[in-house]
């Protein structure tokens, strides 16, 4: 039969137009054919400062291809003010849904409104934000950094006996992971009248920085006092452990370090017994940022907190954890 011949008169063609917009209007029946809108998120990163955001870059993109999202990525190499212009460019470009890791706490409130007023759910990665009106964002999916700061100081405590002189280095100032981890860290150091930072300044999360503070550190007429480093970020304390080294120091074993992250390379240098602890402080937050995502493009509920699970590791279990390790 020639296909012509379903349509042989004009009522026919008709009933067979009616049908066809009627069948329109059921959603899921009209469109089985056509091709799925793809979900357009627009990331701003912080930058690419560390091991630990290597690894969250490289898991959030490739999280991104395997749902098939399409993802406009951006790198703010560290500045708000180019955080802020990203977000600009993705409510212009009218992304589905904003998401980014603040560089810093605050400022962030005005471009969050505009989000807001053109209807686009931001949902915040890693880092949090200070704003007064908690609508302007949907979802904080990220680590404890206070509980970070706590397992810190309470290893460093029990090491130690409670008794240290201890050099800080801190992550950038303002941003919520330095922030939180030095208040944790304080709250433990509280109950240990011995234990007490000596030193403190910033190395804005990086290995470069992490040594020329330290350098200046061993250079201070009392550098001989500082019994142990805490440094917000493992690179800050691998730059540390290169100070030290150039300054003929045993690192690990003449001072004390600990930091935060356990990336790959913070196993290796305990394996080497050159740092002491790291504490765990996930990257890979790929899979549960896009969940997440999914959930808010399709208008459902999600909690306003979502804290990833970690722990602590030091010298006595890295050789066997190392090989096991992602990131
Ligand atoms: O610890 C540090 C990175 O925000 C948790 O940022 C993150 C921190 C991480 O630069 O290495």
């Amino acid at each position: 039969m020639k296909a012509s011949s379903f349509c042989r008169s004009p009522g026919h063609a008709l009933l067979t137009l009616a049908a066809t917009l009627l069948l329109g209007q059921i959603p899921g029946l009209a469109d089985q054919n056509a091709p799925k809108k793809k979900l357009v998120v627009g990331f701003s990163q912080v930058g690419a400062e560390s091991g630990w955001r290597t690894a969250n870059t490289e898991s959030i993109k490739t999280e991104a291809a395997k749902r098939g999202i399409d993802l406009r990525f951006s790198d703010a190499q560290q500045k708000e003010e180019n955080q802020i212009k990203a977000i600009r460019s993705f409510i212009a470009q009218g992304v589905d849904v904003i998401s980014f890791s603040p560089v810093v706490e605050t400022g962030f409130e005005p471009v969050l409104q505009e989000a807001k007023r053109a209807g686009i759910p931001v949902v915040l990665s890693d880092r949090a934000v200070k704003v007064s009106d908690p609508s302007l964002y949907v979802c904080f999916l990220g680590s404890d950094f206070i509980e970070e700061g706590r397992r810190a100081g309470k290893w460093l405590a029990d090491k130690t006996g409670g008794k240290a002189r201890i050099a800080e280095l801190v992550g950038t100032v303002g941003s919520a992971p330095a922030i939180d981890r030095k208040k944790g860290f304080e709250e433990v150091l509280a109950q240990h009248p011995d234990m007490k930072i000596i030193k403190s300044q910033s190395g804005d999360f990086t290995r470069a920085k992490g040594k020329e503070v330290m350098e200046a550190f061993l250079k201070a007429p009392d550098a001989k006092e500082i019994t142990a480093v805490f440094a917000h970020n493992d690179d800050m304390a691998l730059g540390a452990i290169q100070a030290m080294e150039e300054a003929g120091l045993h690192p690990g074993k003449d001072i004390i370090i600990i930091s935060i992250d356990g990336v790959r390379d913070a196993f290796k240098a305990m394996a080497e017994g050159k740092l002491n602890c790291s504490v765990e402080c996930n990257p890979l937050l790929g899979p549960q940022l896009f969940d997440i995502i999914e959930k808010v493009a399709a208008g459902q509920p999600v909690p306003k907190r979502i804290v990833t699970e970690e722990g602590v590791y030091d010298q006595s279990v890295a050789a066997a954890t190392l090989p096991k390790r992602q990131y």
